[in-house]
C-alpha cells in the first residue's frame, strides 16, 4: 500500500515537471514581446522586451482591423493567410525596450512573435552587386515614399518559390554605403525571402533620396564621321545608374532642335555639306523632392554631298516599246 502511494507521488512529480516544461515553452517563443491584460480583460497590450526596429505577431484566426489599436506607428501591414492574422510593424528607427506598440481587443491567442533587434550583416561583395542602389526605391524616382510602400506591400511575405517573389523587393541582408549612400542601405545580397527584416530596411530608408546623373553616349553619328546629308538617324545609348527615366534635348550647332524627347533614336534632317556639332543633354526624371541631374554628350561630324535618287516605275506601260530613256541628274549644292 505504502509502495503504491510512492508510485502515485512519483507520477505526480513527473506530470508536474512535464507541464512546467510546457508552460515554459510558451514564453520562450514570445521572448521579444511581453503581453499583459488590463483589469477587466477587455484588451491585451503588447510591449517590446528589447530594443527593436520591427516586430511581427501571428495571432490565431481572423482578427478584425478595428480590434487593433496601434501606437503611432508609421508602417504596418496586417494580413490574413487563411488561418492566422499576421501583424507586421516597422518603426523606421530603433524603438526602446518597453515600448507599448499595440493593444488588441479581448484576449487573442498569440502564436508567434518575431522582432528585428539588429540589421548588421556581413554581405559578400561580388562584382555584380558593387553598384549601390537606393534600396526601397521600387518606382525608380530616386526617392522612397508611399508609392514605394504600396509596391512593397504587394510583395511582402513572399519567397523564391512563390510566384509573387521578385528579387527587387528582397532588400535584406544589406548594408549601408558611402558618399551619397552614407546612412542608406544600398548594397544587398538577397536571401530569397521578403520578410520582416526587409520591411525594417525599407522603413529605415523611407524618405531618403539618392541620385546620380545619367551616363549618356552618342552611338551614331561617330566623332569626325562624314555622312550624307538629308534624313539621318541619331542614336543614343544611355544608362542611368538609378534606373530613372531620361529625357533628352538635342542641339545642332547650338540650336535646340528637339526638346524633352524620351526615345533613343531620332531622325534629323541635315543640310550638306556642313560641319556639325551635335549635343545631347540627358536629364533624369525624378521625384519632386529630388534635384534632377543632367549629362552632356557631344560629337563633331560633317555632312557631304548626296547624289539625287532617281527611280522610274512601270515605264513600259505608257512609253512606246522602243523608247530609250537617258537621264543625267545633277544636284545643286548650296551656294552654287
Ligand atoms: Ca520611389
Ligand atoms: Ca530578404
Ligand atoms: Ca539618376
Amino acid at each position: 500500500m505504502k509502495r503504491n502511494g510512492l508510485y502515485v507521488v512519483f507520477f505526480l512529480v513527473i506530470i508536474l515537471l512535464f507541464t512546467s516544461c510546457l508552460t515554459k515553452e510558451q514564453p520562450n517563443t514570445l521572448k521579444n514581446v511581453e503581453v499583459s491584460q488590463n483589469s477587466n480583460n477587455s484588451y491585451s497590450s503588447f510591449k517590446l522586451t528589447k530594443d527593436s526596429f520591427a516586430v511581427e505577431l501571428t495571432f490565431k484566426g481572423k482578427i478584425n482591423s478595428e480590434d487593433f489599436v496601434f501606437s503611432n506607428i508609421p508602417f504596418k501591414i496586417v494580413s490574413f493567410d487563411g488561418n492566422n492574422t499576421i501583424v507586421s510593424l516597422s518603426f523606421g528607427e530603433l524603438k526602446k525596450k518597453n515600448f507599448e506598440f499595440l493593444k488588441v481587443k479581448g484576449n487573442p491567442v498569440l502564436l508567434n512573435s518575431l522582432s528585428v533587434d539588429s540589421l548588421s550583416t556581413n554581405i559578400t561583395k561580388t562584382s555584380t552587386d558593387t553598384t549601390p542602389m537606393l534600396l526601397g526605391d521600387f518606382n525608380h524616382d530616386s526617392y522612397i515614399d508611399l508609392y514605394d510602400f504600396a509596391y512593397f506591400k504587394e510583395h511582402y511575405r513572399t519567397s523564391v518559390n512563390n510566384p509573387g517573389y521578385d528579387q527587387m523587393y528582397d532588400i535584406y541582408p544589406s548594408t549601408k554605403g558611402t558618399d551619397i549612400f552614407e546612412n542608406i542601405f544600398s548594397l544587398k545580397q538577397p536571401d530569397g525571402k521578403v520578410d520582416i527584416f526587409d520591411f525594417a530596411v525599407f522603413t529605415i530608408n523611407y524618405r531618403k533620396a539618392a541620385n546620380r546623373p545619367p551616363v549618356v553616349k552618342i552611338v551614331s553619328p561617330k566623332e569626325d564621321e562624314e555622312i550624307h546629308g538629308g534624313l539621318n538617324n541619331i542614336t543614343i545609348n544611355n544608362l542611368d545608374p538609378d534606373l530613372n527615366n531620361i529625357v533628352y534635348d538635342i542641339y545642332l550647332n547650338d540650336n535646340k532642335v528637339e526638346s524633352d524627347i524620351n526615345i533613343l533614336s531620332k531622325n534629323l534632317n541635315l543640310d550638306y555639306p556642313k560641319d556639325y556639332l551635335l549635343t545631347i543633354v540627358a536629364t533624369d526624371v525624378v521625384n519632386n523632392y529630388v534635384t534632377p541631374l543632367s549629362s552632356i554628350a557631344t560629337v563633331s561630324f560633317k555632312t557631304i554631298n548626296t547624289p539625287p535618287i532617281i527611280s522610274f516605275t512601270n515605264l513600259n506601260e505608257f512609253m512606246p516599246y522602243n523608247f530609250k530613256l537617258s537621264v543625267v541628274a545633277t544636284d545643286i549644292e548650296d551656294g552654287e
